[in-house]
């Protein structure tokens, strides 16, 4: 059996730094979707209507996540000796696209799902030609958020922050998510080997945590070189959240979740434990996670406490 590393297997202090993290993160998203900061109004009158779609932007950004993939974000760029300002438009950004991945994968004519985070999905909540609008509207969204409100300073030049914008719209078209889902739906029935079903989870969970972590570094304003391995740390991590999200969805319950269950199975999914069983799945999660725990060893700049406690946060929702 694969065993992790003592310093995975301890919790460390971190829970205050997570809770400060997560705070900042909510109110960034909070300020970011606030309806108020928003024209609505025509000729100086507004009209009934709009403020439904903020409202479903906000039913579907601002409540219950984990946030794990903004947390990653700034705890990386912080890691790097980065600056909370400088990192959380994007870490925000990349909660909305977040969002958008889920309202779109609860569609009918995708997963076809009631119910996420413990509540009605947005379409259930406000109807079906509304939660794709409320989609499109945080996807594109999104990007101004990062254009607009990063602060350019001494490690955020220019030519990082459009690396940045670059990098997001990858994973957010056909090099990325969009790409994840789609043959994610073509190989529902069809014949799938190991090759296929790391394909589908590296473009459709393994690239936003990727991007998470690159663009946290990038950030920073560390090398390329020191990028490229948070690149590395983000795809392993990704991959390993997956085959936990997979896991569960065998082994834990809805209530739990607050999401329906055992529909991987229903809907004859691609997954890791449909492949290869609960056991070498686990393993494989177990595995990627020490790793990305490596990497984090192999960079002595970095300082790597908080980075650690948050591998551990996946590898821990499977014990
Ligand atoms: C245009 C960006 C874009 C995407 C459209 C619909 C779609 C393409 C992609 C769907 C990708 C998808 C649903 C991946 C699943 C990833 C996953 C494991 C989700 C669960 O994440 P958690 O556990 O959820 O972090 P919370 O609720 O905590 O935020």
């Amino acid at each position: 059996m694969t065993t992790l590393p003592q310093e995975l297997n301890t919790k460390s202090n971190y829970e205050t730094r997570y809770a400060n993290t997560l705070s900042a993160v909510r109110r960034g998203l909070e300020q970011f979707l606030a309806i108020n900061d928003n024209p609505i109004g025509i000729n100086g009158q507004s009209i009934e209507g709009p403020e439904k779609l903020w409202e479903a932007m906000q039913y579907s950004a601002l409540d219950a996540g984990k946030l794990i993939r903004p947390v990653f974000t700034i705890e990386t760029c912080l890691a790097c000796g980065g600056e909370l300002e400088n990192v959380l438009p994007t870490a925000c950004a990349i909660e909305m696209v977040h969002a958008q991945s889920l309202i779109h994968d609860d569609l009918p004519c995708m997963d076809n799902d009631d119910l996420r985070r413990g509540k009605p999905t947005v379409h259930k909540a406000f109807g079906e030609s509304a939660a794709v609008l409320t989609g499109d509207a945080l996807l594109a969204f999104a990007f101004g958020i990062i254009s607009k409100h990063t602060p350019l300073n001494k490690p955020v030049t220019a030519e990082n922050l459009i690396k940045v914008i670059s990098d997001f719209s990858d994973v957010s078209s056909m090099k990325g998510l969009v790409n994840g889902q789609f043959v994610d739906i073509y190989y529902e029935n069809r014949p799938f080997d190991a090759n296929v079903l790391e394909y589908i989870h590296t473009y459709k969970t393994g690239a936003l945590f990727r991007f998470s972590a690159r663009a946290g570094a990038r950030l920073a304003g560390v090398p390329e070189t020191t990028v490229e391995t948070f690149t590395q740390i983000g795809e392993k991590l990704g991959l390993a959240f997956q085959i936990v999200d997979d896991l569960l969805d065998i082994q834990s319950d809805s209530e739990t979740m607050g999401k329906t269950v055992g529909k991987d199975q229903a809907q004859a999914k691609a997954t890791y434990p449909t492949l290869f069983g609960i056991e070498t799945s686990r393993k494989k999660a177990e595995s990627l996670i020490i790793e990305a725990n490596e990497l984090l060893n192999s960079l002595p700049e970095i300082k790597t406490d908080a980075l650690k406690a948050l591998a551990e946060f996946i590898h821990e929702r499977i014990h």
